[in-house]
């Protein structure tokens, strides 16, 4: 594997996960296999979970990890071309990533969208200046439309605590926020979805508030609706995330908090488990009750972000080998 932006980056998902959750059985079993290579992590905006679990999966590996903060420890870096740079940007990505490519064998790069322009944000132009001018195999860490180490983790999750044979309903449901928020999470999780589905391992269903449609390169394959107690309907899963409109673009609509999910809209469901990326907004995304309540699955998820982490950089070291 030389880059994990998206689903395309994996032929076989049934594949991926049963080696991960090989490595999750067996975390050190691979410890030479990283053995003075270096991983290099570069956030331009805030993590917690990506951070500390992709560390933790490539010392799992025997990697050595260097992290950049850029937002805060790095310059202010340019990424047009054929600018004069005489305002707030410092370095341009072109010498930045080559620079960071000459200390790293692997890097991952965290980048949000603006959510002003829709066609710059979905262009993934930063992500993929990166990858080009570090010349090295690159993670993403949640890119502007994605998050891919996430959604692997979420179908790590859900085959996890499926009973073997059964094909679960798996719902993907907007909830409230105060901010405009990416689409990023949905989106990644939508097309995963949609391929788990396509390969006979899940059923999948979105619903959101009328306004709140993404990208249908996303989500062609999956069921939509903007009724969230049909959709709700005999859920195995139900996956809460909030996002803004990918339509009037990154803008906030009125909706009310009723799309909230708690456990009264939840009793229409097969006792369905209760995902979320986090980190969450308590009572204002989902209810406390949920989160805290036998069916969360929301810690275990995020424990996995480490499996999902290591069976990337694991295909990644092996073909350096
Ligand atoms: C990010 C998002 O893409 O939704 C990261 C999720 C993994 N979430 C936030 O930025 C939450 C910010 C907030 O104020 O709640």
């Amino acid at each position: 594997m030389k880059q994990f932006f998206s689903v395309s980056n994996v032929d076989n998902l049934s594949a991926i996960v049963k080696e991960a959750l090989e490595q999750k059985k067996n975390p050190y079993a691979l410890r030479n296999l990283g053995q003075n290579k270096m991983l290099g992590l570069v956030f331009l905006n805030p993590s917690l979970r990506t951070r500390l679990s992709t560390q933790k999966a490539a010392i799992n590996l025997g990697m050595d990890v260097m992290v950049m903060n850029m937002d805060k420890d790095g310059w202010a870096l340019e990424t047009r071309d054929g600018v004069v740079m005489d305002g707030t940007t410092v370095e341009h990505i072109r010498e930045a990533a080559a620079v960071m490519g000459e200390y790293c064998d692997i890097l991952g790069i965290r980048s949000f969208p603006g959510l002003k322009d829709r066609e710059e944000d979905y262009s993934e132009d930063l992500f993929n200046k990166f990858v080009t001018y570090c010349n090295k195999p690159v993670v993403s860490l949640e890119s502007a439309t994605r998050h891919p180490l996430q959604s692997l983790a979420d179908l790590i999750t859900i085959i996890e605590h499926t009973p073997s044979g059964r094909k679960p309903k798996v719902v993907l449901t907007w909830a409230p926020h105060v901010k405009a928020l990416p689409q990023a999470v949905p989106n990644s999780f939508a097309e995963w979805m949609s391929r788990a589905k396509a390969e006979g391992l899940i059923d999948f269903t979105i619903t959101h508030p009328d306004g709140y449609e993404l990208d249908e390169v996303f989500t062609s394959g999956a069921t939509i609706t903007l009724n969230q107690e049909e959709a709700l309907r005999n859920a195995d899963f139900v996956y809460v995330k909030n996002w803004s409109s990918y339509k009037a673009y990154g803008k906030v609509l009125e909706t009310g908090t009723e799309w909230m999910p708690d456990a009264k809209k939840l009793s229409v469901t097969n006792s369905a488990k209760v995902m979320h990326c986090l980190p969450v907004r308590r009572d204002l995304e989902l209810a406390s009750e949920l989160l805290d309540g036998p069916n969360s699955l929301v810690i275990k998820e995020a424990g996995n972000r480490v499996w999902a982490a290591q069976v990337v950089l694991k295909r990644m070291l092996i073909n350096m080998v």
